[in-house]
């Protein structure tokens, strides 16, 4: 018995063809992530970890250890591992020094910096936030802190969204300033350190004439393709 084929779905193909293309097209402008830079020091280094940034440090090197981490912030399944841990050095020479990360905000705003820290009684424990919109000259945020003993389950989280100039900026920069140190051997970890913001909206791109013309002209062809193979496979009627 023969079938009939149903021509009404092949004629639908192109308007769901076009669909899909726009739709595909939308989503590639709204796949923007949220954050821009995640340090987890699982692998004993400075180098970031997810996202794109950069973090310098001006303590003595032999200071500049790594330990257990924590979950504590942890991100993109990112396992406990190690953390950073930063020690007062001979004659708590470190304090007064830094760790610096360049992070661009370019294309989000509404900054949020997280990490979890922890320190002994005779680390550093008068820690300055900062903040710096030029890469160079660093402003305070906030007081200084003073990290808890144990990395506990709950972040230290620095919100900047009222710093307008941190929005949409190549030369983000931020800074831990560290002080309070009492022995060499004191320390202060640090782990799982979180640079997001909200991703800026991105203008719709229409695409140009030629195109756009292009692109249904191909999709037509597509149509005209398939409509031909139906037509052979099972000799219907032409549709025109
Ligand atoms: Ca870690
Ligand atoms: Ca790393």
């Amino acid at each position: 018995m023969f079938i009939k084929p149903d021509y009404r779905l092949t004629r639908r193909l192109p308007f769901n063809l076009i669909c899909a293309v726009l739709l595909f097209f939308a989503a590639s402008q709204a796949a923007l992530a949220d954050e821009l830079a995640i340090w987890n020091f699982n692998d004993s280094d400075l180098n970031v970890d997810h996202g794109s940034g950069t973090l310098t440090s001006t303590l003595n090197v032999a200071n500049i250890l790594f330990a257990a981490g924590t979950t504590n912030n942890a991100r993109q399944g990112d396992i406990a591992g190690q953390a950073l841990s930063l020690q007062g050095g001979t004659g708590n020479a470190n304090n007064g020094r830094n760790l610096t990360f360049n992070v661009s905000t370019v294309g989000f705003s509404n900054i949020l910096v997280s990490f979890a820290t922890q320190g002994t009684s005779t680390g550093f424990n008068s820690n300055q936030f900062q903040y710096s919109l030029d890469g160079i000259n660093f402003v305070d945020f906030g007081s200084p802190y003073t990290p808890l003993t144990a990395f506990g389950t709950v972040p230290l989280v620095f919100s900047l969204s009222s710093i307008l100039g941190l929005n949409n900026n190549p030369n983000a920069a931020f800074r831990i300033v560290f002080n309070g140190a009492t022995t060499s051997t004191g320390n202060n970890r640090i782990d799982n350190v979180v640079f997001e913001g909200t991703s800026d909206p991105v203008p719709e791109t229409i695409p140009e004439p030629t195109t756009a013309i292009l692109l249904l002209s191909g999709l037509g062809g597509l149509y005209k393709l398939r409509r031909k193979r139906r037509t052979g496979d099972h000799g219907g009627p032409p549709l025109q």
